[in-house]
């Protein structure tokens, strides 16, 4: 995960970079050249002066003119020295950032980079480049450094502690639903909820009220005796949200910490699908309402976050498969675009393939 951006994004840095080192390496030995010409011309005229004093008046006049024309010389040299760092100091217009930030873009683009994230980078390298005097050789740093901030920036959400949240909850069970598209990893996901869950000494029923597709509930039940846990089910083709409903009071029944409910795949434009969503929420009232998204679907996937959200509300964002994800940009990208926080990172198929997600971690990724 992130070799890939890290790689195209540093490339493209060490291009802007190396434009704009040369640019001032041009300007640095035109300057150069000037500098020595100027001296050769300073030197000859001390040299013909020179001539011209032959008696001792005129030797002694000769001293006093050459102390006059070392102290012109120094004076000249502290002028050039100050014109070199002039020139080594250089200036972007608004018109070259533009055409400089071009290749950082694209990069940023092909790695599934949002738009507004961009946009938000480009606004913040902006106002440290633009106008702004720049030594040769500190270019790099300003971009890494502001890249680094802006993206600090970007995940700037609160961190959620599943376990905490549970164990806050004095009326149980603590309710999940886990709501995507098809095939986007919501059975595996709670496979490794109640996994971790477990792992917490907290007691977890999951719910199969994915009804719909053929084989759904035997795959709940799977996963089921994979973690060790108890799933509430009914036939194929019945009402998923009577399923859900059973889920919640066993649990009240059972005193079990946590019901995880389990959903068909739908898409936010199938109503009747979306109305059966409603119903689901609307009798097992979660207390969170999880989004699962492969992180691979890019732009697509923080689409569907937006949609859902608008027809469903969504608490947060679980990103399946993203140990395929080389570029990781949509990582970056969801929680500034859809507002919503990301819990969990699905990096495989095992039970301990779940990472909390953590904006150090990714930071740490991205630029060490
Ligand atoms: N590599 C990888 N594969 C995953 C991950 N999460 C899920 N999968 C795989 O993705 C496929 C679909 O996962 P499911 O959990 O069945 O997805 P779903 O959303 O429940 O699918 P439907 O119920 O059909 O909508 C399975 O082959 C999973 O093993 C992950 O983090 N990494
Ligand atoms: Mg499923």
């Amino acid at each position: 995960m992130f070799s890939f951006i890290k790689d195209k994004v540093k490339s493209a840095i060490s291009n802007i970079t190396d434009r704009f080192d040369k640019e001032a390496e041009i300007v640095e030995t035109k300057e150069k050249i000037l500098e020595e010409a100027a001296e050769i011309l300073e030197e000859k005229k001390v040299i013909k002066e020179e001539k011209k004093k032959e008696t001792k008046t005129e030797k002694k006049k000769l001293v006093q003119e050459a102390t006059k024309k070392e102290e012109v010389k120094e004076e000249k040299k502290g002028f050039f020295a100050k014109v070199t760092e002039a020139v080594t100091t250089k200036k972007i217009s608004e018109s070259q950032f533009e055409e400089l930030f071009w290749d950082l873009e694209v990069e940023l683009l092909e790695n599934n980079v949002a738009f507004e994230v961009i946009e938000k980078i480009k606004q913040d390298l902006k106002a440290k480049l633009i106008d702004v005097a720049l030594k040769r050789g500190e270019v790099e740093k300003i971009i890494l450094q502001s890249l680094k901030e802006s993206i600090e920036e970007v995940l700037d959400f609160e961190s959620f502690d599943l376990v905490e949240a549970v164990k806050k909850k004095k009326e149980k069970p603590y309710v999940i639903v886990f709501i995507g598209v098809n095939g986007s990893g919501k059975t595996t996901s709670i496979a490794k909820i109640a996994h971790m869950l477990k792992k917490h000494n907290l007691s977890c029923v999951l719910a199969a009220a994915d009804t719909f597709r053929a084989a759904s509930i035997d795959q709940l039940e799977e996963q089921g005796k994979r973690v060790g846990v108890k799933v509430i089910k009914h036939d194929y083709g019945s009402d998923p949200a009577a399923v859900a409903f059973d889920g919640v009071k066993y649990a009240q029944q059972k005193r079990i910490d946590v019901v995880l409910i389990d959903t068909a795949g739908r898409q936010h434009s199938n109503i009747n699908l979306m109305d059966e969503m409603k119903k689901i929420i609307r009798v097992s009232k979660p207390d969170l309402k999880i989004y699962i998204g492969e992180m691979i679907a890019g732009n697509d996937c923080i689409d569907q976050i937006k949609d859902f959200d608008a027809a469903i509300h969504i608490d947060g964002v679980i990103l399946s498969k993203a140990e395929i994800d080389e570029k990781g940009g949509t990582a970056i990208s969801v929680s500034y675009v859809t507002k919503k926080p990301i819990y969990f990172l699905g990096v495989g198929q095992e039970l301990d393939d779940l990472k909390v997600f953590q904006k150090e971690g990714i930071i740490k990724n991205l630029f060490s």
